[in-house]
């Protein structure tokens, strides 16, 4: 009598599997020598962080320096992106992390913020050098790049900027100012290599990115950048979709005051074209995680279960 038990258990187990999180992003605030990331702003970090985390299932390996095999981090200066980058030697990055500095600037002009992803000086076997390069992606290391295994970055947003904070990005409200969420995920898909990486460039041909699955989230169409010359963002006069609605997409050059927009599908269809394991083109708020309190019935649930099968027995 003891095989029904076994079968109870296993329906328990599959209703708990939750989605593997392969990449782990952290939002680093050690270079935030203002105190800009006061717990309002982090919040909604820690929400553009779940996104990426849960919708890239990439397997990245470990950085780890050690003897001959150093490793140190060059990233632009989250206090100063124009200025001298920053130089971190002797760094680390562990299994599937992706670790992204922030700071906050004053920008000139119109600018909310820059990001992108960082760089770096490495030394040592050549095993090393190529897993530091590529994280063990393969196709990082080759001629013309069909993948992207970054360590992080950095990424500065505007101080002079009237923010809209949203603690719950799930819902809209109506707001003025400018959607910190939204510009936050805009800077974070740079970082992943959107407009930055050697596998977007390299499937750029002319303003249009050349993407298989961009383009056939275009409907075949050939995808239009800004031409203005960085071949960095989406052309304005392009539409995705977000949410079951058409949307220009997130990583055009502009975002408007009061408006919240999410990565669409023509966004996250780039990532994948630059080399990321996309789970969802569709994905734009935290996935809903489970309450504490709903873990406890469904605990409860389990353990009924057990008990019942227990008992059977
Ligand atoms: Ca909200
Ligand atoms: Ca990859
Ligand atoms: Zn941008």
């Amino acid at each position: 009598m003891k095989k029904p038990l076994f079968a109870a258990s296993a329906v328990v187990f599959a209703t708990f599997s939750i989605p593997a999180q392969a990449i782990d992003v952290v939002f680093d605030y050690t270079y935030d020598t203002a105190g800009f990331f006061t717990s309002d702003k982090r919040v909604v970090l820690d929400q553009v962080a779940q996104v990426f985390s849960l919708n890239l299932l990439d397997t990245l390996t470990a950085i780890t320096p050690s003897g001959g095999n150093t490793f140190a981090a060059r990233l632009y200066n989250p206090q100063d992106p124009f200025g001298t980058p920053l130089l971190i030697n002797n760094f680390s990055i562990p299994e599937n992390e992706i670790r992204i500095f922030v700071g906050s600037h004053a920008f000139g002009g119109q600018t909310l913020g820059v990001g992108g992803p960082g760089f770096q000086s490495v030394s040592g076997s050549t095993a090393f050098i190529n897993n530091a390069l590529s994280r063990g992606e393969p196709g990082a290391l080759t001629t013309v790049e069909t993948d992207f295994g970054p360590w992080g970055g950095s990424i500065s947003f505007g101080t002079n900027i009237n923010w809209y904070f949203d603690s719950d990005v799930s819902t809209v409200e109506g707001f003025s100012g400018f959607d910190f969420y939204t510009v936050a995920m805009h800077e974070t898909a740079h970082v992943f290599g959107f407009g930055t990486a050697d596998s977007w460039f390299d499937a750029v041909v002319g303003d249009t990115f050349t993407g298989a699955v961009t383009t056939a989230t275009n409907g075949g169409a050939a995808v239009a950048l800004q031409g203005d010359g960085s071949d960095a963002h989406f052309a304005t006069t392009l539409r995705g979709v977000a949410n079951g609605s058409q949307q220009i997409p997130l990583l055009s050059p502009f975002i408007p005051s009061g408006q919240r927009r999410y990565m669409t599908d023509l966004d996250w269809a780039a990532l994948d074209d630059i080399g990321w394991e996309v789970a969802s083109l569709q994905a734009t708020v935290p996935a809903p995680i489970p309450e504490p309190r709903t873990w406890a019935m469904m605990l409860g649930g389990v353990l009924l279960i057990g008990m019942m099968a227990r008992r059977r027995a």
